[in-house]
């Protein structure tokens, strides 16, 4: 456990050529929309999970890794009040301007539909309520994200934790990643979707080269080395799926918590404190298999809920067998992750209701094209397949899955390039002063 680098506030680091670039292109737009220069930038990546989806919100362990993808900001403290921001992608995501600071979160109250720039208001209402002293200062932001939008890659995430980690270090209010990570998670569910704390923890928690075991209540965190000759791809299946705008995501929240708490009322003379299944496996005392047993009979009649309590044990189980055969080094190491991530990818389809045509057919074919194991990543209802290959052979898995894909989809050539991409373990949120 990582328990004390998980309590260091994040690192001011030295960006590589390839960052400095890409934050060259970021302060030319900031300086055309506020005639300065920014003071700090900040990064927070996007993360691909490997396996454990609808789980954290139960209270039970996942295992995802930071991906090359980010949000970036730059960031200056103006002389103005208020809050500006603009977007590299102007095109999409409209500037925006609030005058005053604490007023920015009535926009969240007034409207439902999740504007771009209400995700960043989430993460400023978060910080503000940490933030102490003079709030007055006005602040201007200049965005440019990469992570493909509403995929289940957490770009939703990157967004609000770039936002509390910009107004924590421009406000002088240092935090730990860990208290940042659940800061953050409380601050997303402002915009009305009540997720869990994967994305957030993962953004802030992540460690170059390895996943990370991620458990909740409290918030802990492991490294695990996967195993020397695997590779991760990630193919978007290019249905996207904003799960604020949508019904389903919350509807499954409501649906586990049901389920426990029919399960508690049930067997426990006090159940009022159970919400979530993991409370209810606590205080049963039971293993993931009795507590399966015991949803079996007592929710008989409530076919749907018995099959979102029987994919989420049956998850935190493969999760946990997942991150014991990492550690193992027996014969058939990935031949055994890429049964768990196909078995996960079953659940997720079948017991979950979670996935998408075009997904499941991306998951077939990345099979086809000779995967070890391939399933949806994320919240799901489109989005992104995470698959399992080997060093020897990703060459030629990629090449085939790109063709199979155009043939499949009718994608032109240069939207498949981006949608198809290996992807290893990279660094958690960074800061990173202004050169002078
Ligand atoms: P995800 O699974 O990627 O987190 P969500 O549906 O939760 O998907 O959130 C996607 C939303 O996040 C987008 O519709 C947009 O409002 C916001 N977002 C994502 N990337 C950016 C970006 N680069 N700039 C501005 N807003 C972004
Ligand atoms: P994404 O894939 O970023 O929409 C959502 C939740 C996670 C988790 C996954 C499913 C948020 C911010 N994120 O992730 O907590 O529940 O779905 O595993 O709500």
């Amino acid at each position: 456990m990582n328990k004390s680098a998980d309590m260091e506030p994040v690192e001011i680091s030295k960006p590589d050529d390839v960052l400095s670039n890409r934050l060259d292109k970021l302060t030319k737009h900031f300086v055309s929309r506020f005639n300065y220069k920014p003071q700090f930038f900040t990064r927070v990546p996007g993360r691909v999970n490997l396996i454990g989806d609808h789980v954290d919100y139960c209270g039970y362990p996942v295992c995802p890794m930071a991906i090359e993808q980010d949000v970036l900001l730059a960031v200056g403290k103006s002389n103005s009040t208020g809050l500006h921001l603009t977007n590299v992608e102007s095109d999409k995501y409209s500037d925006y301007d609030c005058d005053s600071l604490s007023d920015c979160g009535d926009v969240l109250k007034k409207t439902k539909d999740p504007r771009w720039y209400k995700y960043f208001i989430c993460g400023v209402v978060g910080a503000l309520e940490e933030i102490t002293g003079d709030k007055s200062q006005g602040i201007d932001v200049a965005v440019w994200g990469n992570i493909p939008p509403a995929s289940g890659l957490s770009s939703s995430s990157a967004v609000v934790s770039s936002a509390v980690l910009a107004m924590t270090h421009a406000f002088d209010c240092p935090m730990s990643k860990k208290d940042l990570a659940l800061l953050s998670a409380r601050a997303e569910r402002h915009i009305g979707t009540q997720g869990g704390a994967m994305d957030q923890a993962i953004a802030f928690l992540a460690n170059p080269g390895a996943a990370k075991l991620i458990e909740f209540n409290p918030l802990r965190t492991t490294d695990v080395r996967l195993p020397e000759d695997a590779v991760f791809v990630i193919a978007n299946s290019m249905a996207e799926f904003n799960k604020a705008a949508t019904a389903e995501f919350n509807t499954r929240v409501r649906e586990c918590k049901s389920a426990a708490q029919m399960i508690a009322k049930e067997k426990l003379e006090k159940w009022d404190n159970v919400n979530t299944i993991g409370d209810l496996q606590k205080e049963l005392g039971t293993s993931l298999s009795e507590t399966l047993e015991m949803a079996k009979k007592i929710l008989v009649d409530y076919p749907t809920l018995f099959k979102r309590i029987q994919h989420v044990l049956s998850e935190a189980d493969r999760v946990l067998e997942f991150k014991s055969v990492c550690q193992s080094s027996k014969d058939g190491q990935l031949i055994r992750l890429g049964k768990l991530m196909n078995e996960s990818h079953q659940s997720l389809r079948d017991l979950y209701e979670c996935s998408h045509k075009s997904v499941d057919l991306l998951v077939e074919t990345a099979l086809e094209c000779g995967a070890l194991g391939a399933r949806i990543t994320g919240a799901g209802w489109g989005g992104c397949v995470v698959a399992l290959t080997t060093k020897d052979k990703v060459e030629s898995f990629v090449k085939d899955l790109k063709q199979k894909f155009i043939a499949i989809n009718g994608a032109k050539a240069d939207q498949v390039e981006n949608a198809i991409f290996v992807t290893e373990p990279r660094a958690g949120a960074a800061i990173y002063e202004t050169r002078m």
